[in-house]
């Protein structure tokens, strides 16, 4: 009997955190959430197993935008509040990509808050990972829409007084079909989160509590206060977003799941770049 040898393009490479590791370092602050999120992501996908080449990272801007550029993933940090637009456009024009969409609350749900809720009706296959420290980090503090009325700070004495809303809730509503809360504190478990968010069929939403430590230190106290309830309610809304706005926020899980057909991704591309330039050629 001979011996059998597996030639190299026959040998798959199982893939490591490292390898979805850009040169870049991140700039964050020392303690910032977005450094455990940042872990989780590459943890996932390695654990996904596709290379980085087959995966895009769309942001908007703010601290945690920054994010694709720490991974040697497709990127594009583009234009505050329109990271889910961007995302959407890629993966209709190229489903073959696991597309990414990572942001801040400001980002997401303040100027880009219209984007968010047609994602979640929309139901194309995407992820959305929303890092929310309930602030505007990289502007230097302001509160966001998921800030307690009741925060005291330079840039908003005595509070703003206004009632935060509730991304899962609002997402459930909206039409989302996989509605999650993870915590940057537990690397670990939000890897899994995020690998059952990517293979996902539809848009996959995960609220990430990744505390600021510079403008609200206080979010340290995060790490004591988050708890694993394990119950995923299935395709009751009502019951969902009940449960959602009556728990204390730091509920950690897949939340709700739903059973909405996803939208139809054409495999293939109808038409080349240079067709579409052709048909939309400016003359005289
Ligand atoms: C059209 C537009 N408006 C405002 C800004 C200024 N801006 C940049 S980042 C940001 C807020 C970012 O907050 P968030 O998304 O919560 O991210 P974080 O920095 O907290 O991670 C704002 C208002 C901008 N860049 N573009
Ligand atoms: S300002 Fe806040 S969100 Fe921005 S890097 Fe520092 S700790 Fe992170």
């Amino acid at each position: 009997m001979s011996a059998v040898s597996l030639s190299e393009e026959h040998c798959v490479k199982a893939l490591a955190a490292k390898d979805f590791k850009s040169g870049a370092h991140p700039i964050w602050c020392l303690g910032c959430g977005d450094y455990g999120v940042l872990a989780a992501l590459q943890r996932a996908l390695a654990q996904h197993g596709r290379p980085s080449h087959e995966v895009a990272l769309i942001s908007g801007i703010g601290c945690s935008s920054r994010l694709p550029a720490y991974t040697n993933c497709y990127g594009f940090h583009g234009v505050h509040g329109r990271a889910l637009p961007f995302a959407t456009g890629l993966k209709l024009a190229r489903p073959d990509l696991e597309v990414i969409a990572v942001g801040g609350d400001g980002d997401g749900y303040s100027i880009g808050g219209n984007h968010f809720i047609h994602a979640c009706r929309r139901n194309i296959e995407l992820v959305y990972i929303v890092m929310d420290n309930r602030v505007y980090g990289m502007t230097k503090g302001q509160p966001s829409p998921t800030t307690e009325p009741d925060w005291d700070s330079e840039i908003a004495p005595g509070g703003i007084g206004l009632r935060p809303f509730n991304p899962l809730a609002l997402a459930i509503a909206a039409g989302a079909n996989f509605v999650a809360r993870g915590f940057s504190g537990r690397p670990d478990d939000l890897a899994d989160l995020i690998v059952s968010a990517i293979r996902w069929p539809g848009f996959a939403f995960i609220e990430v509590l990744s505390p600021c430590i510079t403008f609200r230190p206080e979010q340290s106290k995060w790490k004591q206060k988050v708890w694993s309830g394990g119950v995923t309610i299935e395709n009751d809304r009502a019951a969902a977003t009940a449960a959602v706005l009556a728990d204390d926020g730091f509920n950690l899980g897949l939340l709700f799941r739903g059973d909405r057909a996803p939208a139809p991704t054409r495999s293939e591309p109808t038409m080349t770049c240079e067709e579409i330039e052709r048909q939309f050629a400016v003359s005289g």
